[in-house]
């Protein structure tokens, strides 16, 4: 236990670091969490051209294998740099602070960092953001925000992904704000779709202004 109280430690000492860096000229990192699939690498492909001439992009992926949401990315038009964590279910502080280094890092930039697909462990490390967006997307079932409340109980804004999707999987939204409401009392969501577009203005214009 003394151990891993120590490692937390150690990191959150680079988290704080890395913030105060970032904070001096402007950036601001955002921490993408959510189960494999639920839409991450998608919802940051469409974000990043309506980010264009507003706030400069760069990209750390997390991934335990492939390189390939790093691609999508710069398909998308930013620069992106892949961890690929092998075993690890979630980014460190200190992981990001070497992946900056090999990113342009402009002033007033957006450090958008896709986080390892898990709704757990990433959720216990701070690595330093601003902003901690923590996805849901509509196929996973009503039952997840009761089913693992830690996901949430940190979460600056939930994302509500793939609600194209929703008639087609019983979503109920009603319920799930509910149970989001019950483990943190005020808690924002924002119900959004990398297909249609939906949400998507909202969320370019909380990270423009951030
Ligand atoms: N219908 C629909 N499919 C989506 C949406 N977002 C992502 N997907 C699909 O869901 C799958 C997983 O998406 P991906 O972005 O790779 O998820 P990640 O693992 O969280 O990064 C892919 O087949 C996407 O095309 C969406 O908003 N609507
Ligand atoms: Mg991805």
């Amino acid at each position: 236990v003394n151990v891993e109280e120590d490692v937390l430690a150690q990191d959150r000492v680079h988290a704080e670091q890395l913030r105060e860096r970032l904070d001096a000229i402007g950036a601001r990192m955002v921490n993408l969490i959510g189960s494999p699939g639920c839409g991450k690498t998608e919802l940051l492909t469409a974000l990043i051209p309506m980010l264009r001439g507003k706030r400069p992009c760069i990209v750390v992926e997390g991934d335990l294998a492939t390189d390939n949401d790093a691609r999508r990315i710069r398909e998308a038009g930013a620069p992106a740099h892949q961890i690929r964590t092998g075993t690890a279910c979630h980014l460190t502080a200190h992981q990001i602070e070497h992946a900056i280094e090999k990113l342009p890092l402009e002033e007033r930039a957006l450090v958008l960092v896709e986080n390892v697909g898990n709704l757990v462990c990433p959720s216990m490390f701070y690595l330093g953001e601003s902003l901690r967006l923590v996805c849901l997307s509509v196929t996973e079932g009503n039952d997840k925000p009761r089913k693992y409340p830690v996901s949430y109980r940190d979460a600056d804004l939930v994302l509500i992904t793939k609600h194209d999707l929703a008639e087609y999987v019983d979503f109920d939204l009603e319920e799930v704000e509910d149970s989001l409401q019950a483990i943190q009392p005020g808690i924002q969501s924002l119900v959004t779709s990398a297909r249609t577009g939906e949400g998507l203005e909202e969320l370019v214009e909380r990270l423009r202004a951030m």
